[in-house]
């Protein structure tokens, strides 16, 4: 059963990548058309959108996690049951593109994420001089590194909105279902750490909160 308690079938997407890749601005233009200023994710913040695959709704769940170094040992609290990864990179920022990229490898490796699909959001094309979808392919080795998954990387600016709308239908057509609730159970220790570190979790504009 869905997290408001409908039958939907459901979809959990992490929306992970460095910190200012830009993966709150785009989870916010996303839900609410909307340029939202940011401050950077200390835990993470989550909504719920309602789309159609096959003739059918399915809802789905995105948690856009913290990038910042001491957040992301936490991702792979967000890899159980999760439908498809989003990777977002600011492509302006060629400064950190090797992080990125080490990052992402990383995450890839995960066995709970074998065979999930992988979009990646080469984010800020808005900017003078950001790189190209194929320089991104080619600089993240992504046909080698995703040989055993689907792929595809979306060019997008969060900010002015251009491949968000596009972005949302490559996840909803490659998202694989999953509806096991690992991905709920298992966030309980990232939860429990931002307690500890006095950080409100679970923030979503929407009327849902994560609650333990
Ligand atoms: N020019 C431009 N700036 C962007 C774009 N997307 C985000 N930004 C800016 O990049 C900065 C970081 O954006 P956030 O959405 O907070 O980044 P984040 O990935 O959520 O960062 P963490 O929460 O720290 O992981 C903000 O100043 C945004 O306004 C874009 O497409 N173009
Ligand atoms: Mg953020």
């Amino acid at each position: 059963m869905g997290i408001r308690g409908s039958k939907l079938p459901e979809a959990h997407i992490p929306l992970l990548g460095l910190d200012n890749a830009g993966k709150s601005t785009l989870l916010y233009k996303l839900k609410h058309n909307a340029c939202v200023s940011t401050v950077p994710t200390i835990g993470f913040n989550v909504e719920m959108f309602e789309a159609r695959r096959n003739r059918r709704n399915i809802a789905i769940t995105v948690w856009d996690v913290g990038g910042q170094g001491k957040m992301r040992e936490h991702w792979k609290s967000f890899h159980p049951d999760a439908a498809a990864v989003v990777f977002v990179v600011d492509s302006s920022d060629r400064a950190r593109l090797e992080e990125a990229r080490r990052e992402l490898a990383i995450t890839l490796r995960s066995e709970q994420l074998r065979g999930r699909p992988l979009i990646l959001i080469a984010n800020k094309q808005d900017v003078n001089g950001a790189l190209t979808v194929t320089e991104i392919k080619d600089t993240f080795h992504l046909r080698r590194i995703c040989s055993d998954r689907d792929w595809f990387v979306q060019p997008c600016s969060a900010s002015t909105g251009f491949g968000v709308e596009e972005a949302f239908r490559r996840v909803v057509q490659l998202a694989k279902p999953s509806d096991s609730g690992a991905m709920k159970e298992n966030i309980k220790d990232t939860v429990h750490y931002l307690k500890a570190i006095n950080v409100s979790t679970g923030k979503s504009t929407t009327d849902f909160h994560f609650k333990y």
